[in-house]
C-alpha cells in the first residue's frame, strides 16, 4: 500500500503527492471511507451540537484536502482505500490535519479588535490549533497607535504567542515569516479584507491571488477568496481562506471558558478558591489582582467577562 498526502480535491479527483517519490497523482475515492476518529474534536468554524458530534464518531467519511491516505495504483484507476486518522479537522476551511493558524488582523481599516483575538485564541486553544499572530497594513496607522498596540501585545508575546508586523503591500516584514511555514500546513484566518490573500500573494511573489481594493466607504474589503486548495511554499502548505464577519466559539458552560485562559489558569493557584474560581464576582480572586496591579491588559479581562455573559445567555435559550 502507498502513502499519499491529498493537496488539492475537485469533485471526486483527489491530486496526492506520494509520501515517497513525492510525485503528484490523480486518484479517486470510492465512496466514503471509514476511518477512526482519534479525539472528539471537530471544526473550527462549523457549528457543532453535542449530538452531532457523537453522531460524527459512527459515521464513515470522504477524503479532503490534507489527509494522510492509502492508495492503490494496481488498477489503471488509481484508488485511495484508507484514510489515516486526522489530527484535528476544520470546516472552514476545508481542511484537516492543521499545524498552525496565522490569525491575520489589519492594524487599522478594519480596527484591530482585541475583543476578536481574545475569541480567537479561546476557539485555537479549545481545537488545540497553535496560532501565530499577524498585524498587517502597519503602513496605514499612525506611529504612535502602533506603538500602543505593540505594548498591549506583548502581553500576548509573554504568554508565548508569537506576534509579527508586516505591510505586504511594500513587502515589510514578509522574509522573517518565512521560516514558519517549513513543514507545516498553516491556514489562513481573519476577518475580510485583513489582507489575508494579500500577505500570500508577498511571500509568493506570481502566485497572483485575487484580493479587492478597500471600499472606500466601509473601510474594508469585499469578500474576494472564494476556493481551498493548498500552496507549496518553503517546504510547507498554505492554504488561503475567505474571511468571515462574525465568527463564535461553541461553549455550554461558564465554567468551561477559562480552561482556556492559559494566563487564568496559571494564576488560578494563587486564588482563593483555587480550581472553582470564575474569576468574575469571588474574592481574593489573582486575575482580578493582575488586572489591578495591570500585569494583565484591562482588555483581556474585561473581554472574559463579557464572554461569560454570551456563554450564560445562550444557555438561557436552551
Ligand atoms: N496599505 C496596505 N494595504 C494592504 C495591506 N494588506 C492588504 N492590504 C489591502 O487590503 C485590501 C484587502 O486585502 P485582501 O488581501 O484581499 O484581504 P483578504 O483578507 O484576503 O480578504 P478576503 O479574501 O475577503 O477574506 C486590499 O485592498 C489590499 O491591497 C498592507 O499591509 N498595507
Ligand atoms: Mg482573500
Ligand atoms: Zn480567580
Amino acid at each position: 500500500m502507498k502513502k499519499g498526502f491529498i493537496k488539492k480535491m475537485i469533485s471526486n479527483h483527489y491530486t496526492l503527492i506520494d509520501q515517497e517519490t513525492h510525485e503528484e497523482i490523480i486518484a479517486t475515492a470510492r465512496g466514503k471511507l471509514r476511518y477512526m476518529k482519534v479525539t472528539e474534536d471537530s471544526s473550527f468554524s462549523k457549528q457543532l451540537t453535542k449530538k452531532t458530534k457523537i453522531e460524527q464518531k459512527i459515521t464513515t467519511i470522504s477524503p479532503k484536502v490534507g489527509d494522510y491516505v492509502y492508495y492503490d495504483d494496481s488498477e489503471d484507476q488509481i484508488m485511495i482505500t484508507e484514510i489515516l486518522p486526522r489530527k484535528n479537522d476544520l470546516a472552514r476551511p476545508d481542511v484537516c490535519n492543521v499545524d498552525q493558524v496565522l490569525l491575520v488582523f489589519s492594524a487599522i481599516k478594519p480596527d484591530f479588535s482585541f475583543h476578536l483575538l481574545d475569541k480567537f485564541l479561546i476557539i485555537m486553544n479549545q481545537e488545540r490549533l497553535t496560532p501565530v499572530i499577524i498585524i498587517s497594513k502597519i503602513d496605514l496607522i499612525e506611529k504612535e497607535a502602533l506603538d500602543l498596540l505593540k505594548i498591549d501585545l506583548k502581553y500576548y508575546e509573554k504568554m508565548g504567542y508569537e506576534v509579527y508586523y508586516v505591510n505586504s503591500k511594500q513587502r515589510i516584514g514578509i522574509d522573517v515569516l518565512a521560516h514558519i511555514f517549513k513543514d507545516k500546513l498553516t491556514v489562513l484566518a481573519g476577518q475580510t479584507g485583513v489582507g489575508k490573500s494579500t500577505l500570500l500573494n508577498a511571500l509568493m511573489p506570481g502566485l497572483d491571488l485575487k484580493t479587492q481594493e478597500i471600499s472606500k466607504a466601509l473601510g474594508r474589503g469585499k469578500h474576494t477568496t472564494r476556493h481551498t486548495e493548498l500552496y507549496s511554499y518553503n517546504e510547507g502548505y498554505i492554504v488561503d481562506t475567505p474571511g468571515f464577519s462574525k465568527i463564535e466559539f461553541v461553549i455550554f458552560h461558564v465554567d468551561e471558558l477559562k480552561a482556556f485562559y492559559p494566563d487564568f489558569e496559571e494564576l488560578s493557584s494563587s486564588c482563593r478558591f483555587t480550581s472553582s474560581c470564575l474569576h468574575l464576582n469571588e474574592p481574593n480572586c489573582a486575575v482580578k489582582e493582575a488586572v489591578e496591579s495591570k500585569d494583565m491588559i484591562l482588555s483581556r479581562y474585561e473581554n472574559y467577562v463579557q464572554f461569560c455573559e454570551e456563554v450564560k445567555n445562550q444557555k438561557e435559550r436552551y
